[in-house]
C-alpha cells in the first residue's frame, strides 16, 4: 500500500477536473490548454476511475476530429483566444487538404502513437456492469473509427509494408529527442517567417524546454507539409525528415493486440479481426527486424539519410513497449534495463526508465526529451512489463513512478533523473492519469 495513497487521488482527480474543458480535458492549464491525440487517450485512463462515460466522451470529442484519411490529428485546437497557444491553426492551415475536417473543426496536420485502442481496453475492463450495456454501444461505434486509425498507419504511414510507422515530425511524439537530431541537422535551410514562441514564458528555464534552432526546424518542417498538402503520397516523394520510429510502431502494435482483444465486445466483423492481425504480426516482424543483437536495443531507420539512428534512449525498448513474443529479446532488454545505461545507472534518484540514458553523450537532465523521466512512458513500460508476465519488475516501475510524484508534490510533466525535480509544466493531465491507474493497480490494496 502506497502512503497517503488516498490523498493522492484525490489531488491526481483534482487536476483532471481542474483541466476538465467539458467532453475534453486540457492537456495542461497553461503551457497545453488545448487537446492533445495521445494525451487524451491517458487522460481518458485516468477518467475511466473516476467514470467511465466521461472516460469514452474523452475518447469520441478526439475522433469526432480524425481526418478523412483515418489520421487522428495530433492535436485538435478547442480553447478560445484566451487560452494561446503558439503555433496556432493559422500556422497549419489544414484548409489546404481536403482530408481535414471541415470547419468549425480546427486541426494540425501530423499525429501522434496511437495509444488510443490501450485507453479503450483499459475503460472496458474498468466498467461496471451496471454501466456495460451503454459503454459497449460505445465502444461498438468507436471500434471502426479507431481500426480507421491504425489503417491510416499501417498504409499511408508505411507504403513499404514493413510493419514500421513513419514518422514526419518531432512533434509527434517526443520532440527534442536526440533521435532526431542528425535528420535536423541536415536541414540546412530552415527559415519559417516571422514567429514568437509562448511556451518559453509558461517554463521559463529555457534548459527545460526545446531551443529555437529546434523550433526553427519544426516549424519549417510544418511549412513543407503544408506546401504538400499534408498530402501522404507528396510528402513521401520530396519531404526531408522520414523517420521509421520503432517507439511509434511498437505503440502501434501493442494497440493491434488490444483491438484484437476487444473484437468480442465490439462486435467484429471477420474482416476486421484479419486485418488486425495481419497488422499485429507485420508489426511485430518489422521490428524485429530493428533488433541489434549486439546492443540489445532496437534502433529507428532515417529513411532519407538511409541510415540507422543508434542511440541509447527510452524508444530503444521498443520490443518490450510492442509485448514482444521472443523471449530472448525479452532477457537482453530487461538485463539493459536496469543495467547502468538505463534505471541502473548510479545516480538516478530512482530507478525509472529515462527519455535518454544518462552515458549518451546527448543526454541532459533537465531538457525535456533529452534524458528526463516521463511517467506515461514508465506507464506504458509498467503496462507492458505486467502484460508480459514481469509483475515483479513492472510493481517496482509502478512505486517508484507514485513516490517520485509524491516526494515531488507535483503531477509533473517530467522529472529530472537524478534528484527527482518536478519540470516543465505543472498539473499535467496525463501525469494524474496515470497516477489514478498507477493507484487503483495496487497489488497490495486488495
Ligand atoms: C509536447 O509537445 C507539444 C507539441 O505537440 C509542445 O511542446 O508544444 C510533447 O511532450 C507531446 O508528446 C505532448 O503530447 C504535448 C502535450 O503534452 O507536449
Amino acid at each position: 500500500m502506497i502512503d497517503g495513497a488516498a490523498a493522492l487521488r484525490d489531488r491526481a482527480a483534482a487536476v483532471l477536473h481542474g483541466n476538465d474543458a467539458g467532453g475534453w480535458t486540457r492537456a495542461s492549464p497553461l503551457l497545453y490548454p488545448h487537446q492533445w491525440s495521445w494525451d487524451s487517450a491517458f487522460i481518458a485512463i485516468g477518467w475511466a476511475h473516476l467514470d467511465v462515460r466521461r472516460a469514452m466522451t474523452e475518447l469520441e470529442r478526439l475522433f469526432a476530429a480524425q481526418w478523412a484519411t483515418g489520421m487522428v490529428p495530433h492535436l485538435v485546437f478547442r480553447a478560445g483566444p484566451d487560452h494561446p497557444y503558439f503555433p496556432g491553426p493559422e500556422w497549419w492551415d489544414t484548409s489546404v487538404s481536403p482530408a481535414a475536417p471541415a470547419p468549425p473543426v480546427k486541426t494540425t496536420g501530423i499525429c501522434q502513437p496511437p495509444v488510443h485502442a490501450l485507453a479503450l481496453q483499459r475503460i472496458w475492463q474498468l466498467t461496471p456492469q451496471a454501466r456495460q450495456p451503454e459503454i459497449r454501444r460505445r465502444v461498438q461505434a468507436l471500434y471502426p473509427r479507431v481500426v480507421r486509425w491504425h489503417r491510416y498507419l499501417a498504409t499511408h504511414r508505411d507504403p513499404e509494408a514493413s510493419g514500421l510507422v513513419t514518422t514526419y515530425h518531432p512533434w509527434e511524439g517526443t520532440d527534442n529527442s536526440p533521435r532526431w537530431d542528425r535528420a535536423l541537422e541536415r536541414i540546412a535551410v530552415a527559415k519559417p517567417g516571422p514567429y514568437t514562441r509562448l511556451d518559453t514564458s509558461e517554463v521559463p528555464d529555457p534548459s527545460q524546454r526545446p531551443t529555437d534552432w529546434d523550433y526553427d526546424r519544426f516549424l519549417w518542417l510544418v511549412e513543407l507539409l503544408r506546401e504538400y498538402r499534408y498530402d501522404d503520397a507528396r510528402i513521401y516523394r520530396r519531404y526531408p525528415f522520414l523517420i521509421k520510429d520503432v517507439f511509434f510502431s511498437a505503440v502501434l502494435a501493442a494497440a493491434n493486440a488490444a483491438l484484437l482483444d476487444l473484437a468480442d465486445v465490439a462486435g467484429a466483423g471477420d474482416d476486421d479481426r484479419e486485418q488486425l492481425t495481419r497488422w499485429l504480426d507485420r508489426g511485430r516482424a518489422g521490428l524485429a527486424g530493428r533488433f541489434d543483437a549486439r546492443t540489445g536495443l532496437a534502433a529507428d531507420y532515417d529513411i532519407r539519410a538511409g541510415e540507422d539512428i543508434r542511440l541509447r534512449t527510452f524508444a530503444g525498448f521498443a520490443p518490450l513497449f510492442a509485448r514482444t513474443a521472443d523471449a530472448g529479446q525479452h532477457a537482453a532488454q530487461l538485463r539493459l534495463l536496469d543495467s547502468e545505461d538505463f534505471c541502473g545507472h548510479p545516480r538516478l534518484r530512482w530507478r525509472l526508465l529515462p527519455s535518454t540514458s544518462p552515458a549518451e553523450p546527448a543526454f541532459e537532465p533537465h531538457n525535456y526529451w533529452r534524458g528526463p523521466v516521463w511517467p506515461v512512458i514508465n506507464w506504458l513500460l509498467w503496462q507492458s512489463l505486467g502484460t508480459l508476465g514481469y509483475s515483479g519488475r513492472a510493481d517496482e516501475l509502478r512505486r517508484d513512478s507514485l513516490a517520485q510524484i509524491a516526494a515531488a508534490g507535483e503531477f509533473a510533466e517530467y522529472f529530472e533523473p537524478f534528484t527527482g525535480k518536478a519540470l516543465g509544466s505543472p498539473r499535467q493531465s496525463w501525469t494524474a492519469a496515470a497516477v489514478l491507474d498507477w493507484l487503483a493497480s495496487d497489488p497490495g490494496a486488495s
